[in-house]
This record gives C-alpha cells, structure tokens and sequence, in this order.
C-alpha cells in the first residue's frame, strides 16, 4: 500500500519460534482484510475527494481496532446503535464496501435510507444481521432511544415474552466518542441502565477530539472516570484502543458477561484520529497531534503482529492487493450506481395504517352520565395492557404507591404488578425518548410526563429520535 511505511518482521524472532496469537488465525486474517479495506475506504475516498467531499462523510480511520472487535462479534439478535464514524463496525457485521458507497454517494439503492443520509448514518433490518433502529445525527442523543432498547428486552425477558436464543440472548451496543459524553441526555441513559441493570454495552472511542476542540477544554474527566458515578456501570478501559487482539478479547469477554448476566458495561478505548473530523472539517486546518497519533496507526501495528505470528509477506501483500482491486472497481460501480428519482421522495414515508375509518359511536344511547377524562385514560390504559402483555405503564409517581398524582394509574399496579407500572427518576427526555428503542424491541410502552410544563426538558428527544425512528 502506496501511502504507508510498512513494518517488517522483527528480525529477533524465527519462524520456529513464532508466537501463538491469543485469538484463531483466522479470526486475525478476516480483520486484517476488514481493516485493510476500512484504510483504503479512506485513502480512495481522499484521493476522489472532488466528487466525496460534495457529500459529508467521515471514516473510522484510526478507530478500526476496536470497530472491527466489536462489528465481528455482534449476533443477529442484538442491536446495534453506530456512531458516524463506526463504518468499521459496519464492515466488521458483514456490510459490504459497495454498499458503504451506495450510502456515501446518496445512491437509490443505499440499503440504509434510499439516498436520504450521510454516510455511516445506518438504519437496518436485515435477517441475518443485528438491527440498526434509526438514529438523528445529534451527537449523545442515541444514548436514550438505544437505552430503551435493552429496557424493552429487559421487560420482555421479565414477562416471559422474549424469543428463545439459548446461551446467546441479545444484547445492546451503543456506541459513542468521547466528547458526545458530555450531553446531559446520556447521563440520564446511563442512571436508567444501571438503576435497572439492562444489557447494554456503551462503547466509547476516545480520540481526544470534539471537531477542533480538545479533550482538557471540554471535559473534566475521561469516560472511565465519568462512569464512576454511575454504580453499577462496569468499565473496562482499553489503553491500546489500536491493538486488534487486545479489543478483541475486551470485547468478546464483554459480551459473554452481557449475554449472561444481564447487565451494563462501559468500554472506554483510546484511540488515535487519523482521517478529517470529517470530508469539510480537514485536518490540517487545525491538528498540531498528528505525528504523534500516526505513530498508533492500527493498521501497521497488526500488520506487524501478524508477520511476528509467522504469516507470510507474501500473503499479506496478496491480502492487500486484492482488496486494494475490489474497492477500486466496487467503487466504479457505485459511480455508476442509479440515483434517487423525483418521485422516491414519497417511499419510505410512513408505514401504511391498518386503521382507516372510524368505527363505533362516540355518544352510546345507553351511556347517560359522563366520564371524567382521567378516568377514561385509566380505563383505556387497562383495556391495552389487558390486552397486550407487552404493553406496560412508566412515568413519574405512577406506580403503585400513588398510582399517579391525578390518580390516573390507581390500581393498575396492582393489577399488573411493579414490572409493568413503575416510577422513574424525574427525567423527562428518557421518559419519552426510550419509548423509541422500547418498540424496536418489540414492547409496546405508555409514558406519562406529569404537566404539560414538565415536556420541555423532553422535546429534544420528541423532535430528534422519536421523530426519526
Ligand atoms: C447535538 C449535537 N451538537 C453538535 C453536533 C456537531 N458535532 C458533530 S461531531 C461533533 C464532535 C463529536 O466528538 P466525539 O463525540 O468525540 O466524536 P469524534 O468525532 O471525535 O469521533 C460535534 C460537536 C452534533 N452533531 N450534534
Ligand atoms: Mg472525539
């Protein structure tokens, strides 16, 4: 590879006494193809960049490591909320290169929104890979909706309603960097998960960057330090967020204990910021860091681990030239891609409603004395979480203490108990934004904020996730 001081073996150590490598050969070998085709994303797209930079994209250059680690072992049944920069994870679960340019080039055929979103923007159901809920592009914001989704499989485990994945149940990736932390929304993310103890993983990529601000202005503690305050919240952090073998055992140790467990974690790698922030926001324009980042690339460090556990130059460079082929000739392809059409504008709209007509009588003739509103909620809410188990009630002093300060849930936990009708700590932009990745989950949630005043602190979250979702 033309741009890149390649490594040799390090002369001290003879086939004969190679190294075992602590994770499967082969293992090694699809992500150092991965991160081979991840770095010459970059590259092409930088060298095209008269035609990439009219659309905003950025890479995971730099980030591959831990990408790659946490892309390969995802199941079918997690979920996955990716960053902008993630389009290593998303190689990693098996998306291909064409398909990346698809998205890059807004083409007609971009699997994740038709054209409509930047690149590495995912949203994604497809058998045989994790679900990617749509997601705003406000950094921190997906810490709420993503939340959600492990509490929707919390409940639907609690109620006996999951489906059956044997030793492998689902669980949530959330993946975030480092200055995104910052946002009050994730906190509140954070409090819930731990105050109730879902299966999700907040991975966060600390490149010590927030666009041209650095990490000493903008945050007084690292993301290891923050989750301190979260009890609860187990952290692992991984200095050498550029090592592919250390990433990969971190995470897949991770995973088992969120398989088995049911429980948070935060995984906290530090990694080094190769690319642009993104195609306009250049980084010679203000990074002074860049000698010292290059210098914990993880491309030749791996590069250099696999010749050292007695892999060939010959067939890496094979390895290399190949991929190096098909990306140039994957991304011709994607030039020539069809674009959107005038009249895709109204695809992918709303799903078509079964409901089309109203039925019933609004006044019944037997039906004399009228019913207070908040007794109509109460009865309403009883009849849907009657009929749906999967339905169930949370918002401020609504659980069974109080049933409500209007007393609009009296009675209904005690009629459907504590894991159906409960309380929350007084954060309104959870309350509202989890219902999101609560249904992605397959749970069908009612929420309540208690005055009409009391939906501001939540509308962030109305007009970004809920939205969009
Ligand atoms: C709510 C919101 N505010 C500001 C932005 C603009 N913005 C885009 S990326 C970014 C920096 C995020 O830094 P970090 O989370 O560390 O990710 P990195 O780009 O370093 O990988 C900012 C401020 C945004 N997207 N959303
Ligand atoms: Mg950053």
């Amino acid at each position: 590879m033309a741009d890149t001081v390649v490594p040799t073996t390090d002369p001290d150590t003879k086939a004969s006494e190679s190294p075992e490598p602590r994770v499967a050969k082969e293992t090694l070998l699809s992500a150092y193809e991965l991160m081979t085709t991840a770095k010459s994303l970059a590259v092409l797209y930088e060298k095209h960049k008269a035609l990439t930079a009219k659309y905003v994209h950025a890479t995971s250059r730099g980030h591959e490591a831990i990408q790659l680690a946490v892309g390969m072992q995802l199941k079918a049944q997690d979920f996955l909320s990716a960053y902008y920069r993630d389009d290593s994870i998303l190689l990693g679960m098996g998306i291909t290169p064409y398909e990346l340019m698809l998205q890059l080039l807004a083409k007609r055929d971009d699997p994740f929104s038709g054209g409509r979103t930047y690149y590495s923007h995912p949203s994604l159901r497809r058998e045989g890979m994790p679900k990617i809920p749509h997601q705003s592009s406000a950094t921190g914001m997906q810490a709420i909706p993503t939340t959600g989704v492990a509490m929707g499989l919390k409940y639907l485990e609690q109620q006996g309603l999951s489906e059956d994945h044997g030793d492998a149940p689902p669980v949530v990736v959330c993946s975030l960097g480092d200055a995104s932390i910052t946002e009050g929304e994730v906190s509140e993310a954070f409090q819930m998960a731990v105050l109730h103890q879902f299966p999700i993983l907040y991975l966060v990529q600390d490149n010590e960057w927030d666009i041209s601000a650095s990490a000493d202005e903008i945050r007084a503690m690292d993301a290891t330090h923050y989750a301190k305050g979260f009890k609860g919240l187990e952290v692992r952090t991984i200095e050498e967020g550029n090592d592919f073998e250390q990433c990969y055992e971190t995470i897949e140790e991770v995973l088992e204990l969120i398989r088995k467990e049911r429980r948070p974690f935060l995984v906290h790698a530090k990694v080094p910021l190769l690319n642009h922030h993104t195609s306009g926001v250049r980084m010679e324009m203000y990074r002074t860091d860049l000698d010292e980042h290059r210098k914990r690339d993880p491309w030749p460090k791996f590069r250099k681990q696999l010749l050292n556990y007695a892999i060939t130059e010959e067939e890496l460079s094979e390895l290399e030239n190949r991929v190096q082929e098909h990306i140039v000739a994957e991304f011709e392809r994607a030039k020539q891609a069809e674009d959107p059409r005038p009249e895709d504008l109204f695809t992918h709209d709303f799903a078509p409603t079964p409901i089309t007509e109203e039925k019933g009588d609004r006044s019944p003739a037997h039906r004399k004395e009228s019913i207070p509103m908040v007794d109509c909620a109460l009865f309403a809410i009883q009849e849907l979480m009657t009929k749906h188990p999967e339905c169930l009630l949370y918002g401020q002093d609504v659980g069974g203490r109080l049933g409500g300060v209007f007393r609009e849930a009296a009675t209904l936990a005690k009629k459907f108990g504590d894991h159906r009708v409960f309380n929350t700590p007084i954060q309104e932009a959870f309350i509202i934004g989890s219902t999101v990745g609560m249904s992605a989950a397959g749970a069908k949630p009612i929420v309540e904020v208690q005055f009409a005043d009391y939906i501001w602190p939540g509308l962030t979250q109305l007009f970004t996730e809920v939205s969009r979702s």
